[in-house]
């Protein structure tokens, strides 16, 4: 890959916006949930190098990530226990390693859109530019054998349309959930280098919950035959959802609004028109949930090097 196809060229950086007046008459910004802070943390000091950012739902894994990139870049300190950024709270965990960073989003898009908010405020304290974002977690599958990676072409909604309502002041509004096809392109082409498992590129279906809202029958509560639920995701299917999972709307949506190229890749832990429970083995499904780390590091990796032998 072109170097100049992943990134802009160094002078026309993209900064991180914020859209939000009131954000200049705050003496100290304090991003309450990741326990920094203007005031109490040099910011630009500690994350104005970032250049990639990669978020997923467990801490756990956001952790794993780290240091599986430490050691593909060859940043690996065997004494190094890569620190908790976030370690003054519980709700989200943070760590870094040279240009990448690594957050946890908990699960649904309350929780991710609370991160993102203070991630996006983060990166613009810290005047970073020029920084590409990617969601990387586990869904559903739609006719796709367990263990295949979805690129997301479109993040859509229960009707399958491709927008994130968002209600403020009691108004709905509706933002757009593109998300960056080069970027998706890019990513499909790295899976072709290293040729270790499927990835398709198609639309995700993002939910409000894991049972109901995603036609599962072995919720605490359903209303609908096992008829109805096949029809549901028949007709997905038909409008080109690939996979379900919980966050990528909102994520699409905020990352587009703040000048993030970003991406989503979400790894199938089933077929859905197969079953509801999580059968698998837990390692298999250890070993499904690494695919879209190795995928995103591949990318990365290469944009880095690529960058260095510029
Ligand atoms: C995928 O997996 C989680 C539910 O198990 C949710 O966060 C998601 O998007
Ligand atoms: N995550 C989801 O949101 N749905 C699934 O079926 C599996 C993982």
């Amino acid at each position: 890959m072109d170097s100049r196809d992943g990134q802009r060229p160094a002078s026309c950086t993209t900064p991180i916006l914020v859209h939000n007046p009131h954000l200049d008459g705050l003496k100290n910004d304090i991003l309450y949930h990741f326990s920094l802070g203007t005031v109490t943390h040099d910011l630009p000091a500690m994350f104005g190098d970032v250049k990639f950012v990669c978020v997923g739902g467990s801490p756990w894994r956001m952790k794993s990530f780290i240091e599986y990139m430490a050691s593909i870049l060859g940043m690996e300190d065997p004494k190094a226990d890569y620190p908790n950024i976030c370690s003054g709270t519980d709700r989200y965990a943070m760590y870094k390693i040279g240009p990448v960073l690594s957050v946890s989003h908990g699960m649904g898009i309350p929780s991710i859109s609370i991160m993102l908010h203070e991630l996006i405020k983060l990166l613009h304290h810290a005047h970073c530019t020029d920084v590409t974002i990617f969601r990387i977690g586990t869904s559903g599958g739609i006719g796709l054998e367990a263990g295949t990676v979805v690129v997301t072409k479109q993040s859509v909604d229960s009707n399958f349309l491709p927008k994130f309502e968002q209600v403020i002041l009691g108004k709905t509004v509706m933002r757009n959930t593109d998300l960056d096809p080069k970027l998706a392109q890019e990513l499909l082409e790295c899976s072709k280098e290293l040729n270790l498992f499927n990835t398709h590129l198609g639309n995700t279906m993002c939910t409000m919950d894991f049972y109901e809202g995603q036609a599962r029958l072995d919720g605490a509560f359903c209303s609908y035959t096992g008829e109805d639920k096949q029809e549901y995701l028949h007709d997905a299917q038909k409008a080109g959802v690939c996979n379900i999972e919980m966050e990528s709307s909102v994520f699409a949506a905020m990352c587009k609004m703040s000048g993030l190229r970003a991406a989503v890749v979400c790894v199938t832990l089933l077929d859905r028109l197969k079953g509801d429970q999580l059968t698998s083995v837990h390692e298999v499904l250890k070993s499904y949930q690494q695919r879209p780390q190795i995928l995103v590091g591949h990318y990365i990796k290469k944009l880095l090097n690529d960058q260095k032998d510029c």
